[in-house]
């Protein structure tokens, strides 16, 4: 089915990265800085009546919940800048992002503690796998607002993930559901040949070690 994967693998090394000595560190082999900000989705952008928008939480929980934009809303918020790598070879450094730690939201959701895998939902049938302990990290946001502006729809309004620490595959646009689970799945990526955890610093891109390093597939993409 998905051949994204596989192709990526075929072609060629991208550049290195041009930016200035003291930034080096942060971007991870194999990614090119860019200023713009590149628009990346399979499918449709939806879009939600927000009076009937719901964050659904079930799975490994004691009851499961639905919680509106108004109740997320009244959580606390918090503003961070953070770097963001795609696994298509981009990466862009300080981000501004502001919305609900996911951390604080966990406070509300009546986990099991057994429970130690999660499985983001979002449109349109999209899903991703995080470790629990991955989204307990203070820099995990439900985010609804990037650079002080509400995301576009593009970027994922109303709520997307933000997972700084990993390719940004698994920070999911128009997040609809947050699903515990005592065992890891995958996600929609990770079965379609991505790795499993996807750490951008250890290169983890794929779910075989036996690949070549892909092109900057995202230049022929849409932009902000
Ligand atoms: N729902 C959903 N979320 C998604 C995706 C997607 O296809 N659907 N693509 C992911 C990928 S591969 C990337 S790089 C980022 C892109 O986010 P951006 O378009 O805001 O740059 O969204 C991630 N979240
Ligand atoms: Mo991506």
């Amino acid at each position: 089915m998905h051949q994204k994967a596989e192709r990526l693998k075929r072609v060629k090394p991208a550049l290195k990265a041009q930016v200035a000595p003291e930034l080096a560190h942060r971007v991870p082999a194999g990614q090119t800085v860019t200023e713009r900000f590149p628009i990346l989705h399979e499918g449709e952008v939806p879009r939600y009546d927000m009076k009937k928008w719901r964050l659904r939480v079930f799975g490994e929980v004691n009851e499961e919940k639905a919680f509106s934009y108004e109740q997320l809303m009244a959580l606390p918020q918090v503003t961070q800048t953070n770097d963001i790598h795609c696994v298509t070879r981009w990466s862009k450094l300080d981000t501004t992002w502001t919305g609900i730690r996911f951390k604080d939201l966990f406070q509300l959701l009546g986990a099991k503690p057994e429970a130690k895998y999660v499985m983001i939902h979002a449109d349109y049938d999209y899903e991703t796998n995080v470790p629990l302990e991955d989204l307990m990290r203070e820099d995990v946001l439900l985010a609804h607002s990037f650079d002080g502006e509400p995301l576009t729809d593009k970027h994922g309004w109303p709520l997307r993930l933000v997972v700084p620490h990993l390719y940004f595959w698994k920070s999911a646009k128009w997040i609809t559901g947050i699903e515990f689970m005592n065992e890891d799945r995958t996600g929609f990526w990770e079965r379609n040949g991505f790795h499993h955890y996807a750490d951008p610093f250890k290169e983890q891109r794929y779910s075989s070690d036996d690949f070549e390093l892909p092109e900057d597939e995202w230049y022929g993409k849409d932009f902000d």
